[in-house]
């Protein structure tokens, strides 16, 4: 038993105490402590006729109201990493469970480069038990990428994805969001995975390395629960649909098409990028013939 249940049952409409136990199955001195714990994280919650809400809070359990996706969220103000927690939570046998940060004091990218967090931004790890080949888990972070740009395009500003894990402002192509997937294999099989998500939301661009840009700079503040539902959902609705999501990413990537130069572990890969292959790596067409490149860090190159 946990809040998200009691948002859930709130959510359908109001509910006196009774009934509210009744559903929950705890007595009502309980329900009475999570009403105030829920008034606590911002929730204005009316009380005549059965209890309502009035005003949801537009970060933290807010999310959590109205979520259309399986996804428990747990949120912190603030907290080293919402990657490290959800690892946390993934190697203790949890799964779709959303942990949520209005700011990051160890925030990570890839390769152990550091990601900006400072508060009024969005960051956010999925704890997946995916049902994918580890050759796949590639495809959870273009899922991510699909869902991060649909949903900062739903508030008015214009992505791009460039392989494998950015969303960038379309047009300038500076940073908006970076994506962190992390993951343990048992068996040959995947055994759980940590999506981390970071969008640059209402963080004023001066605070984030040179090349960032935010929502707040093109569209002003933002309720992150406008932009963090609607990316929960759209990535819990095609996280089991690998044909789908290769079909989304290659709606908003820009990078097929363009000459890039992909740093790996085993060297740099320049040519021209074609497209994705099923397991969300990118096929590349080098002087000495075609190659795919599993993971690296990809700059697009002006044309010769
Ligand atoms: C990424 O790494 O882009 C992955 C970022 C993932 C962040 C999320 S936040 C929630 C979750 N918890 C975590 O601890 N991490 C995840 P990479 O492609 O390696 O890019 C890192 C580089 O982006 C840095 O070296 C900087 O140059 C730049 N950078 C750092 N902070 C940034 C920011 N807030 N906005 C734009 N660029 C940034």
């Amino acid at each position: 038993m946990t809040l998200a249940t009691l948002l859930d049952a709130l959510a359908d409409g109001p509910r006196t105490e009774t009934a509210l136990a009744d559903r929950l199955d705890v007595d009502a001195e309980t329900v009475r402590a999570w009403i105030g714990a829920l008034r606590e994280a911002g929730f204005e919650i009316d009380r005549d006729g059965g209890y309502r809400v009035a005003d949801v809070p537009e970060y933290g359990l807010g999310v959590q109201y109205g979520l259309d996706a399986s996804f428990r969220i747990e949120f912190h103000e603030s907290i080293g990493s919402t990657n490290d927690r959800g690892r946390e939570l993934a190697e203790a046998g949890e799964r779709d469970v959303v942990v949520l940060a209005d700011r990051q004091t160890g925030g990570r990218g890839r390769e152990g480069r550091s990601w900006s967090s400072p508060p009024g931004g969005i960051y956010l790890s999925i704890v997946l038990r995916p049902d994918l080949p580890p050759a796949r888990t590639g495809l959870l972070t273009l899922a991510a990428a699909v869902a991060t740009a649909e949903a900062v395009r739903a508030v008015g500003v214009e992505p791009v994805i460039k392989w494998p894990n950015d969303v960038l402002l379309a047009g300038d192509g500076r940073k908006l969001s970076g994506i962190l997937t992390e993951s343990a294999t048992a068996g040959g099989a995947v055994e759980w995975a940590v999506v981390g998500i970071g969008v640059n939301a209402n963080v004023d661009p001066a605070a984030l390395p040179d090349g960032s840009t935010s929502l707040l700079e093109h569209i002003g503040r933002v309720r992150r629960r406008d932009v963090v539902q609607p990316l929960l959902e759209a990535f819990d609705s095609r996280r089991a649909d690998p044909e789908r999501i290769r079909t989304d990413w290659r709606r908003h990537a820009s990078t097929p098409g363009q000459r890039v130069r992909i740093e790996t572990s085993g060297g740099a890969v320049v040519g021209r990028a074609i497209d994705i292959d099923d397991d969300g790596g990118l096929r590349v067409a080098t002087d000495g013939g075609e190659t795919v490149v599993a993971a690296g860090d990809c700059e697009h190159l002006r044309p010769a």
